[in-house]
């Protein structure tokens, strides 16, 4: 069970606040951000949301007010200083706010994280956190519940229950408890409207999407007698395509759709490196898989990010260590 109370004595008496989430932020990163935005508000805080990233164009709906600005040194550099609180949502590493990072870490500011990651860096002076939570807009649903610190307006339900929906699959993840349905129906209670919220995320997706998601589904491979599934987009698929990256936000699910794959693994080539993302079902843990090369995550989904180097120096390698990994049988630490 979390501890609330500091991140409640830092709401009251924080002044100045400076939030932020991850690279290529989800919905889980974006709605946490703004139900602490309206949070805030409420209580007549003076906020800034900065993220590395741009919104993707399918969760911009959350930010009915357009508070979230994309990271511009120049613009920004001061902010580090001026603000008392600077707040992570959704980040268990400080390098996942990429070119922030030394700003982060120079800034004076006090520094909370609120995640739900493995193993979080010690770059904080409170973190609030727990790996059992299906979300960060869980926790953040949670503290408000326990604390009362303000009412959770419709402003605040509608990016919680984007953050749930979409952290646990729309409701289908193992984190997906009785619980969470339970927080769901408040949520609706308050007015989310449910067909609206997943319309707007996953069914008014580009075209350029779909064209995408058929050289992905070509490049399916299967390995290990059909138990590893991978995917791989090179950028000459996305100019071709006239795609971006956040186009390829859940491809690996169709790896992870296929009879008897525990493991799915998807790359897409960068400008500048590479990504891989991980997936697994039950024990399997991709946590460990993904730490082997610098990355992290869950254990059920995990992520790898490398500048700087080809994806081909790579790829056969990370795909022989999931290999290793499933053959080996389930996470020891689980059983
Ligand atoms: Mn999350």
């Amino acid at each position: 069970m979390i501890n609330f109370e500091p991140l409640a004595d830092v709401v009251n008496n924080g002044k100045n606040f400076l939030i932020t989430t991850h690279v290529n932020p989800d919905a889980d990163a974006i709605g946490s951000e703004i139900a602490l935005y309206f949070i805030l508000k409420s209580l007549q805080k003076k906020i800034n949301i900065v993220n590395y990233s741009s919104t993707p164009y399918y969760l911009q709906f959350l930010d009915p007010d357009n508070a979230i600005q994309q990271f511009n040194p120049e613009k920004h550099e001061s902010l580090f200083s001026e603000v008392d609180v600077i707040i992570h949502v959704d980040l268990n590493r400080c390098s996942r706010t990429v070119k922030m990072e030394p700003y982060i870490k120079g800034s004076k500011a006090l520094k909370i994280i609120i995640d739900h990651h493995e193993d979080p860096e010690d770059f904080h002076d409170h973190l609030i956190a727990d790996t059992s939570y299906s979300s960060t807009g869980h926790i953040i649903y949670d503290f408000l519940e326990k604390t009362k610190i303000t009412p959770i307006s419709p402003d605040i339900a509608i990016p919680i229950y984007a953050a749930i929906m979409t952290d646990t699959g729309s409701f289908k993840y193992d984190r997906t408890t009785p619980r969470v349905h339970r927080i769901a129906a408040h949520l609706l209670e308050i007015g989310v409207n449910p067909t609206d919220v997943y319309r707007q995320i996953y069914d008014e997706s580009k075209f350029t999407k779909y064209k995408l998601l058929g050289r992905g589904l070509e490049s399916m491979t299967l390995f290990n007698d059909g138990n590893l599934a991978v995917m791989t987009i090179y950028q000459k698929d996305l100019a071709e395509c006239d795609a971006l990256e956040t186009d390829t936000d859940g491809f690996i699910n169709f790896c992870m759709g296929v009879e008897k794959v525990v493991v799915g693994l998807f790359f897409l080539e960068l400008e500048d490196g590479f990504k891989a993302s991980l997936r697994s079902k039950g024990n399997y843990s991709v946590h460990k898989l993904a730490a082997l090369f610098g990355g992290g995550g869950h254990r059920n989904a995990s992520g790898i990010r490398i500048r700087n180097h080809k994806m081909y120096e790579f790829k056969d390698k990370i795909i022989e260590e999931t290999i290793i990994m499933i053959n080996k049988g389930y996470d020891e630490v689980q059983n």
